[in-house]
């Protein structure tokens, strides 16, 4: 087989994002815009020669044409082997997994996760390293340089690798190796979690639906929550995953779950729903009639890990993403453990994880997960939630109720600003900056501000410093502001606006979270001027 040499030139923009190139499916496919960046990832990487990578996506429309330039690339730069899901499906959490269980030096995830696809929607590529976890900032930034000075890519010429059977092919001098993509993922599982008590669970007539919004859980879910959990058949709905996720939106959240949502709330709601998003690393839990909001989620299983084999034995510590709510910092402060605040991204988690530091982390944005991969985990959420269900023998609705008066609740909610004119965001994030030195002690709406800066991130691992993490206000009656520009989104500026208050009376632990934190959601208006510079009279998306 040939291994052709094309010269090609620097393309702008291939700077990764908080979990890498995200962009629209139309730019992924134009000439080169692909082949470019592999080739940079493996000249960030220090190379792909003699290494053994994991190769999975989503199954996105493009997934499997990109599969395999990736691997006639890998071929091409020397690769020994590369292990891949079948039909080049693996969902994020599988694809760490596999990293770690087969000891490879790293893997290529093919996904924008919780972005629309197919033609018009969004495709994405990112590396994660031999920890499993997403590369870090050190080497995005390489990443990032290899785009700006590559001048040509190496490819075999071939015909397409047959990825539809299990078992062990070969590429030019590289060995590929296709394997089941839930087989491993599910062994995992049961090896974290109390089976028998979740089969005994579906037995006694517990009913759950999980909505897999046509995207990568669909097929781990019913093998695990149907197939060897008993729950009943027609529990997982959009199970089957389509390049285009049914022309939906894979984001697991109370607007783009609402089939999942209207029937949670419903007269015949069952006891338990749940969603993952596009990639299988995000989650949303919600009980009958309680949706439980991801931060809470997090402070929840932190509260209740041991009923959990694999945490019996308590938990090292917790991290949370700095926007996430301070929820789960109540709880880490009542087991006496550390509370870890991070940017925005599950990279930062990595060092922690794997220095012993933290056991479960997660982010307000629908991502929990433990030291068992290095990513989140959305089906392991889901499980973990059942598992505490299982053993303590109660509702979602009354756990949250016993979880409030335990630590008090912090009302939280997002509102998320989408495709805004980019220089409008910028403009609007610069004014706040400029603001942060007299923004302590006024009084705005009410609310005394009481600190005002902008988030850097020292890590204590690697003693690397990352800054420009999010502006953030908290005022004097225990309320926090945080706003930040996306990384993820590919269409102008998505600003996010994170909103909290923590409440400790027990009479006000039912309200309305928009009303509890009417007066957050105005300072956050007035200070940066949203409406006028937006020009946009209400969020796009609440969460
Ligand atoms: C968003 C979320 C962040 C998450 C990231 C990747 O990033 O806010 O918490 O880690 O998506 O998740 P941003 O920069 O758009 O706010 V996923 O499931 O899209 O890989
Ligand atoms: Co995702």
């Amino acid at each position: 087989m040939t291994i052709t040499r094309i010269q090609t030139q620097p393309i702008d923009g291939q700077k990764p994002g908080t979990s890498g190139l995200r962009k629209k499916t139309t730019v992924f496919m134009q000439p080169h815009y692909l082949e470019n960046f592999v080739q940079a990832i493996w000249t960030g990487i220090g190379g792909v020669k003699g290494k053994t990578l994991v190769l999975g996506g989503d199954g996105r429309y493009f997934n499997d044409r990109a599969a395999q330039v990736v691997l006639r690339m890998a071929a091409a730069s020397g690769a020994t082997k590369v292990i891949v899901g079948q039909n080049a499906l693996l969902s994020t959490p599988a694809a760490s997994n596999l990293i770690r269980k087969r000891k490879a030096d790293g893997g290529i995830i093919l996904s924008a996760s919780h972005n629309p696809g197919g033609p018009n929607g969004d495709f994405g590529i990112k590396y994660n390293a031999a920890n499993g976890g997403p590369a870090n900032e050190q080497t995005t930034d390489r990443i990032f340089a290899a785009t700006k000075e590559i001048t040509g890519y190496d490819i075999v010429e071939a015909q397409d690798v047959d990825l539809s059977q299990i078992g062990t092919t070969k590429l030019a001098d590289m060995e590929i190796e296709v394997v089941d993509p839930v087989a491993d993922y599910a062994e995992m599982m049961e090896d974290i979690f109390n089976f028998d008590a979740l089969s005994a669970l579906f037995k006694s007539g517990f009913r759950m639906r999980f909505d897999a919004m046509h995207a990568v859980t669909g097929p781990y879910a019913k093998a695990i929550l149907e197939d060897r959990l008993g729950a009943a058949e027609g529990t997982v709905v959009n199970g089957t995953p389509s390049p285009d996720f049914g022309n939906g939106h894979p984001d697991p959240n109370p607007i783009w779950a609402k089939t999942l949502m209207d029937e949670m709330m419903g007269p015949d709601a069952p006891d338990f729903g749940a969603a993952s998003d596009g990639d299988g690393d995000r989650n949303m839990i919600v009980g009958r009639h309680c949706y439980v909001t991801p931060s809470d989620s997090l402070a929840v299983l932190a509260a209740n890990a041991t009923w959990v084999p694999a945490y019996a034995d308590g938990l090292a510590g917790v991290a949370r993403s700095m926007p996430t709510s301070r929820a789960v910092d109540r709880v880490a402060e009542a087991l006496n453990i550390r509370c870890h605040e991070t940017p925005t991204g599950w990279k930062f988690f990595g060092n922690l994880l794997d220095d012993g530091r933290v056991t479960l982390c997660g982010e307000e944005s629908a991502g929990t997960g433990s030291d068992h991969v290095r990513e989140k985990d959305g089906l392991w959420a889901v499980l973990f939630w059942l598992n505490i269900l299982a053993k303590r023998e109660t509702s979602v609705a009354d756990l949250m109720k016993d979880h409030w008066a335990t630590y008090g609740r912090n009302y939280y909610s997002r509102h998320d600003y989408e495709a805004v004119d980019s220089s409008a965001a910028n403009d609007l994030v610069a004014s706040i900056r400029e603001q942060l030195e007299t923004l302590p002690g006024t009084t705005i709406a009410g609310e005394t501000i009481e600190t005002a800066d902008e988030f850097a991130y020292d890590d204590p691992v690697d003693g690397s410093r990352s800054e420009g993490q999010g502006l953030r206000l908290t005022t004097a009656s225990g309320g926090r502001i945080v706003m930040r520009l996306s990384g993820t989104g590919t269409e102008g500026a998505t600003l996010r606006v994170y909103l909290e208050q923590v409440e400790t009376d027990p009479a006000k632990m039912g309200q309305d979270p928009q009303k509890a934190l009417a007066s957050i959601i105005d300072v956050a208006q007035s200070v940066g001027e949203i409406a006028k510079r937006t020009g946009r009279e209400k969020p796009d998306v609440i969460t």
